[in-house]
């Protein structure tokens, strides 16, 4: 059986990005506001007061110190708290489709082909900004490319289950070169009014390339050695916004809900163990040795997190070039998270070197791709 690689990879940055300082401050301006427009039920006891956020307290329990975002300005104003974005005609192109267009064109450039070479596309990611027409679909046809396209949510691990379904398709015969990409806008999608989340995700686009070897013709090639995904039903992490929301009472009115919500202590101890399990029930299944891994591109939620999955992966503490990070960069990109290490950390490997890509989030779900540099 024909190898199969990652033969290209690219990710696409918004020009906007956001300090922990600017959101802090725009943060606090909205609970004095809050604060100040509740006053008499606060002095009654009847409301609780919304506390200040803090730029050391975010730092220390992320590693978080920015993000990119495709609106500041809505962001960080603190009578409105979201981004803003101009909403386009059915003729025009959606904004998830122009991203990953973007972030395609790179991943194609490394991949050394045309648009028509490739035959199926997968977009994969958290929040679609419709659900029909596939946003993969109106991408196919950006790029004039003949075949068939879908897209696929896993929340945080679309990408990785993406590159299962991917390389299964190209195994079976169904597709001979497969682009993936994930445009996430989680700033549309988080929180920005609670202090327990406000700090945590970014937005960007990845895209990848995957083709069988013996016709691939990028100068950097990584072979899929073997794809390994898992869920666990949990409500820990959870948005309520669906179409049903308006057959609800009161549905659509503005409620915590409808946004992201999780429970993150509850998150951390139970995800680590799962996913530290994942790789090395995933390595032993192949007869890799953890001390053979060169490099471990992890989902980019928290710093603590991937330190603690590395320590019980290798060991050891990982060194920083073996576990790279971006969080500090681009903070919680969901599934965009462990492709971006991916392609910003990968160049430096040697033929023959192992490396895992390894994703974690809501469902629970986890996936964990082994890949070797050609
Ligand atoms: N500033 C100052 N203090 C704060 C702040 C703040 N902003 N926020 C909370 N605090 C306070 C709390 O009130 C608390 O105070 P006290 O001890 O007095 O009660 C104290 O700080 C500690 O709070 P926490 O227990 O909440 O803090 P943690 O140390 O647990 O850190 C984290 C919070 C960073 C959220 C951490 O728990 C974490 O990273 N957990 C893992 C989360 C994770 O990996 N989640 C995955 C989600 S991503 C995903 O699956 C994709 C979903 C779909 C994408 C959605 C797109 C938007």
């Amino acid at each position: 059986m024909a190898k199969i690689v990652i033969s290209g990879s690219g990710v696409f940055t918004p020009s906007e990005a956001i300090s922990n300082k600017e959101l802090v401050k725009s943060f606090n301006q909205y609970t004095d506001l809050q604060n100040e427009k509740y006053a008499k039920e606060i002095a009654s006891g009847e409301r609780e007061p919304i506390a200040h956020s803090s730029e050391e307290f975010i730092f220390k329990a992320s590693g978080i110190k920015n993000r990119y975002v495709m609106n500041k300005s809505g962001v960080l104003d603190p009578k409105i708290m979201h981004p803003i974005l101009e909403k386009r005609s059915d003729g025009e192109l959606s904004i998830q489709a122009e991203m990953s267009l973007k972030a395609a064109k790179t991943a194609l450039e490394q991949a050394k082909l045309q648009p028509t070479d490739i035959d199926s596309i997968i977009v994969a990611c958290s929040n679609f900004e419709r659900s029909y027409p596939a946003i993969s679909i109106e991408v196919q046809q950006a790029l004039g490319i003949n075949g068939f396209a879908f897209d696929m949510n896993v929340a945080c691990s679309s990408a990785t289950f993406a590159i299962q379904v991917a390389n299964d398709m190209i195994k079976s015969g169904s597709a001979k070169k497969v682009l993936i990409i994930s445009p996430e806008i989680c700033s549309a999608h988080v929180e920005w009014r609670d202090r327990d989340c406000h700090f945590i995700f970014g937005d960007v686009c990845t895209a990848l390339v995957l083709e069988e070897q013996n016709s691939a013709k990028s100068s950097e090639q990584y072979e899929i050695i073997s794809t390994k995904c898992l869920t666990s039903f949990s409500n820990n992490i959870r948005n309520n916004s669906g179409f049903l929301r308006r057959t609800y009472k009161n549905g659509m009115e503005d409620q915590r809900d409808m946004q992201f919500m999780q429970n993150g202590r509850k998150v951390f101890k139970e995800v680590v163990p799962m996913v530290a399990k994942l790789i090395l029930d995933h390595l032993s299944e192949n007869n890799i040795s953890a001390n053979n891994l060169s490099r471990l591109w992890l989902h980019q939620a928290n710093k603590s997190m991937n330190d603690m999955i590395g320590r019980k992966v290798l060991g050891r503490e990982a060194s920083a070039i073996e576990q790279p990070n971006i969080l500090q960069e681009y903070a919680n990109t969901s599934s965009a998270g462990s492709i971006i290490t991916f392609s910003q950390y990968s160049n430096d490997l040697t033929s023959g070197d192992i490396g895992i890509i390894c994703s974690f989030g809501a469902g629970y779900s986890a996936g964990n791709v082994i890949v070797k540099k050609i």
